[in-house]
């Protein structure tokens, strides 16, 4: 929930959860936005994952998230977010209900290469309700749909916003944070 003491020229600060299937461009998303060096918890993708995690897609990963990103941005000089970036691996699953407590709203990163990676997490925020947004993290050489297509291959509401981004550039990232922000804020006042 945002903060704001009462002088008014006080800054705001919320959480922002980076959610997605395995290798979707969670860590690089937290990196590429954040203003202090971000905290990272990787560790050696190891042969726990085989035939659990699609590891194909992405052969050059060499390790993944074990417990969290951390992260850090300010918007509008008066709004701070707090992004917390989750595990992809299924094994580590358990840790999102931990990570989401007390956040205004996810962004979901989808691969359009595994949609499917992608649903849990769709799921996760849906029977939450908290409001998320769909990011399509576009990988070099990948397949591109228009966002139509997504927003129906995941079964999502009119309602939720689904848009292309590019996780590894500062803007297109941030692009992203703004909207889910704005999304966020006016779920909470509708
Ligand atoms: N071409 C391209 N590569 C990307 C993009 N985002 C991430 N990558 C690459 O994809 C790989 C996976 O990125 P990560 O940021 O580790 O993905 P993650 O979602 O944190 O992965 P897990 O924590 O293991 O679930 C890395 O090698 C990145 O360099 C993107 O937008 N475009
Ligand atoms: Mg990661």
């Amino acid at each position: 929930m945002a903060s704001r003491h009462s002088d008014p020229g006080a800054t705001a600060s919320t959480k922002i959860v980076i959610a997605g299937g395995f290798g979707t461009g969670k860590t690089t998303f937290v990196g590429s936005v954040s203003e202090i060096m971000p905290l990272r918890t990787e560790e050696m993708v190891t042969d726990a994952s085989a035939g659990v995690d699609m590891l194909e897609a992405t052969p050059d990963k060499r390790t993944t998230t074990v417990a969290m990103d951390f992260g850090r941005i300010t918007l509008d000089e008066d709004l701070v977010l707090y992004l917390f970036g989750t595990p992809g691996q299924r094994r580590f699953w358990f840790m999102w209900d931990d990570l989401v407590r007390g956040a205004i709203g996810a962004i979901v990163l989808v691969d359009c290469r595994r949609l499917e990676d992608s649903f849990a997490a769709v799921d996760f925020f849906e029977h939450r309700n908290l409001p998320f947004l769909v990011a399509v993290n576009e990988f070099d050489g990948a397949p591109t749909y228009p966002v139509g297509a997504v927003r129906e291959a995941l079964t999502l509401p009119p309602h939720i916003p689904v848009m292309k981004i590019d996780a590894r550039d500062r803007r297109s990232a941030t692009d992203a944070l703004i909207a889910v922000s704005e999304y966020a804020l006016q779920s909470l006042t509708a």
